[in-house]
This record gives structure tokens, sequence and C-alpha cells, in this order.
């Protein structure tokens, strides 16, 4: 993109960034994710705003009656269910047209890389992309290697592999799982090039400080940000993780030097 405005720019702050992930009621389902509190999606579009994430995921639906307009809105216009079994496929169902009529600044977009339908999510992906970029969006991937030929979602090849394809079709930004220790993450971030990498937060981890050294991992590995969901709305407190996760990512916060954690 050199020369021309990085269409991430409007989701970055220094150079970094923390998004708000809320795609999980199409993903997950209600009965597994959410409580009485935080499936309410303007619990979670205040959360966004009052805990200055730098962006906030939803899908169509959600963001046609709830956003506020008060944050940078990526719309995810693909997803699926967690009752389809077999080899993952998730097509499109809402225009980059409609994306940006709601207010978007970023498209979505899952891809199972490895799965049998991998090159029709390659083909949407690469239509999707090329419109985004004609409008002055950001095309952000979430690249999730799954389907019978992946042993190990979270291996530093396959993480690194995930990245890799962000980058060679075309994502602005790759939203990657945590390989489990940063030395490891700088393969995937070094793979992505100028993709900029997001680590995936991922089912809410056992405490704060677990959470917070996968943060500072994906950080010290050179990622430019956070894009994550269930361990701030899952959390008691979310606005303290919010504050957490801002330290760790614009203020270099060491995990040693946190206190007693909620
Ligand atoms: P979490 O931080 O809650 O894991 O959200 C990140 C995310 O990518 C969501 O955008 C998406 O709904 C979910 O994870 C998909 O999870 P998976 O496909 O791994 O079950």
């Amino acid at each position: 993109m050199t020369g021309k405005i990085d269409p991430m720019a409007t989701f970055l702050r220094d150079g970094k960034s923390l998004i708000l992930a809320y795609d999980q009621g199409l993903e997950h389902g209600p009965s597994s994710d959410f409580d009485n509190r935080n499936v309410d999606p303007s619990f979670i579009t205040e959360i966004a705003s009052k805990g200055g994430f730098n962006g906030i995921a939803l899908q169509k639906g959600v963001a046609e009656k709830y956003y506020d307009g008060k944050v940078p809105l990526i719309v995810k216009v693909n997803g699926k269910s967690s009752l389809s079994k077999g080899e993952p496929n998730a097509k499109q169902n809402c225009s980059v047209e409609y994306a940006v009529s709601l207010g978007a600044r970023a498209i979505g977009y899952t891809i199972y890389l490895g799965s049998g339908y991998e090159s029709d999510m390659f083909k949407e992906f690469g239509g999707i992309q090329e419109q985004a970029h004609e409008k002055g969006l950001a095309a952000i991937a979430w690249v999730y290697p799954r389907g019978a030929a992946v042993q190990n979602d979270t291996s530093r090849e396959i993480v690194a592999y995930a990245a890799r394809t962000a980058l060679e079709l075309g994502a602005d930004a790759a939203k990657i799982k945590y390989t489990g220790d940063s030395q490891s993450f700088a393969w995937a971030v070094r793979s992505a090039g100028k993709v900029k990498v997001f680590m995936s937060g991922g089912p809410k981890a056992a405490t704060d400080e677990a959470f917070l050294s996968q943060v500072r991992g994906a950080i010290d590995a050179g990622a430019t940000g956070i894009a994550v969901g269930r361990n701030v709305w899952q959390h008691q407190d979310p606005l303290r993780m919010a504050d957490l996760m801002k330290k760790v990512v614009f203020e270099n916060l060491q995990i040693s030097s946190i206190g007693p954690t909620a």
C-alpha cells in the first residue's frame, strides 16, 4: 500500500490497536458464551466506547440494531454456527456496500485454512478484498486453520501459515490464534510481512494474569494488537480488563508489575 492511505489507520493508536469482537452469538450461540449481562449487545457497545477500544467487530444484524457510531466498525460478512458439522465453510452473508451503509470502516471475513472448502473462501475473500479497497475500507481476515487436515491449529508452523495466507490473499490485517509463546508467534508476525497481526483472544483464561501474559507475548512478538471478545465481556469487570490490556499494548506494561487482579 506504499504511497496510499493505510485503510487500517482508523483502527490504530500509535501504531497499535485493541479490537472488541462480538460475533460469538452466531459462531457459538448464546448458551455457551453468554449470560444475562453480555447477551445484550448494548452492554458490549458500551464496553467498546468506555473501554477505549479502537474498533468493534459485529455481524450485520447486530450492527444494524445496536451500533452507536462511537468506535470504528468492522462488519463481519461471513460466519457459521457451531451446529454445522464436517469441513468448515462460511459464506458471505452481507455485501460490502451494505456494510458501508452500516458505517463499516473495515470488512471482516473468516477463512478456514485447510478446510475442504478453503478455495471457496479464498475466492470469496478475493472479491470482498477488492471491493473493500475500492471503497477505502480495510479487509481483515480471521484465518483459522481447521478441518480434518489440521492436526494442531496453534502450532508454530500452522499459525505462521495462517498469517502468510493473509498476506498472499491481500488482507490488511490478520486475526490469528496465539501459538502459546512469544518466540514462536514472532515467526507468524514475520511471515505476515506488512499485514498487521492481531492475536485472537480465545476462551476466557483461568486468571487475568494468564490472559495478559498472552497479550504481552503477542505484542513482544511484533503484533499490532489484540482482537478479543470473551476475555473482556465475560470478565466480571470488563473495563478493568480493558484498562490492563491497554497498559500492556500501549504502555509496555510488564505482567510482573500487575498487582492482584480480579
Ligand atoms: P474470542 O476472543 O472470544 O475468542 O473472540 C475471537 C473470535 O475470533 C470471534 O471473533 C469469533 O466469534 C470466535 O473467536 C470464533 O471462535 P472459534 O471459531 O475458535 O470457536
